[in-house]
């Protein structure tokens, strides 16, 4: 007896194979505090495209920008607890959670650009991301966020004796609050999202960021003075959520891991023209940009070291970092 030809043509199989893969695809949300053209952003949505094309488009990424997620403090609660898959924030909301993240934190420690990138592509940047693990967070990967300066609403801040007394809104990170103290400043920790209006009610005289933060957040406006102390270069860290890893197969892993660290070189092509860019804004914008005499600021910071790097394997880190040429 002959069997009956199977009714199943070749595109219905594909579709079969198509809907199979739907049914199984995830979608990752990624949440970031700025907005849809800043690097940070643009970058994880490179490395969702990645991801996509790399996995056949089982596993892609949505990036929700502006904070539509919540400020970095709530987003990195929710990626521990595995509500959503990534966030993208600075390590410095992740200093209390992750002390490795403090040692790229710590003030003047960087020579260069270079110095940095250098560092945290080898082998103590995967060092430091690793040890976010024992939190509920895989570390993904770095991306850069410049050098951080003081700016200012009502007068410049030449030497440190200009940044007494001044109240300095700061990241919510204990190292931040001693690094602003330790230049005999008051630190006041607050989200990103409330600094505007922090500066412009008054509330507090001052706040710190790099360029393209000062520009896109539109501080400029409000305080002028941006005084060249570039006291930190504290990364931004793509972290996500252990709680998620642990569901997914070792290929997955290994592809989630390569298109992030994939997305590292486009972002920082990004961001050395957005740096350019939001220079020229602000100055256009009527910032003054002030010298600043670095030494006396970097002088002050001995303190913020004895008290955040007790631990010898931080110690070491920061030994092997200003090794590195
Ligand atoms: C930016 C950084 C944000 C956030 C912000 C802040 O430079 O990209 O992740 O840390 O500074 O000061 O809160």
């Amino acid at each position: 007896m002959r069997h009956p030809t199977p009714f199943v043509t070749a595109s219905l199989l594909a579709s079969l194979i198509a809907w199979a893969a739907a049914a199984q695809a995830t979608e990752f949300r990624s949440s970031d505090i700025h907005p849809d053209d800043y690097p940070t952003v643009m970058a994880v949505r490179h490395m969702g495209e990645t991801l996509a094309k790399a996995t056949n488009g089982k596993h892609t990424v949505k990036v929700y920008a502006k904070s539509a997620l919540g400020a970095e403090k709530d987003t990195i609660e929710q990626t521990k607890l595995g509500a959503i898959a990534m966030t993208r924030v600075n390590v410095a909301p992740m200093n209390n959670i992750c002390p490795a993240t403090m040692v790229p934190t710590m003030p003047f420690l960087f020579r260069s650009t270079e110095h940095m990138r250098k560092v945290l592509d080898g082998a103590i940047g995967d060092e430091i991301l690793k040890d976010c693990e024992a939190q509920g967070f895989i570390g993904l990967a770095f991306y850069d966020s410049g050098s951080r300066s003081i700016y200012t609403v009502k007068k410049p801040v030449k030497t440190l004796a200009d940044a007494k007394g001044l109240k300095i809104r700061v990241q919510q990170s204990d190292l931040w609050v001693s690094l602003i103290e330790a230049m005999g400043a008051n630190a006041t920790p607050m989200p990103f999202g409330e600094v505007y209006t922090a500066l412009k009610t008054g509330l507090v005289d001052a706040a710190e960021n790099n360029y393209p933060s000062y520009e896109s957040s539109r501080h400029f406006e409000v305080a002028k003075f941006y005084n060249k102390t570039e006291h930190s270069m504290a990364p931004e860290i793509l972290l996500f959520s252990k709680k998620v890893w642990d569901t997914l197969s070792p290929d997955e892993q290994k592809a989630i891991r390569a298109a992030a660290r994939e997305s590292v070189s486009y972002m920082r092509k990004l961001w050395d023209e957005r740096e350019e860019k939001s220079l020229a804004t602000v100055k256009a914008g009527g910032a003054q940009i002030v010298d600043v005499d670095k030494a006396s600021f970097q002088a002050a910071m001995k303190p913020v070291y004895d008290k955040f790097l007790k631990d010898p394997h931080l110690q070491d880190l920061v030994k092997r970092i200003q090794a590195v040429q």
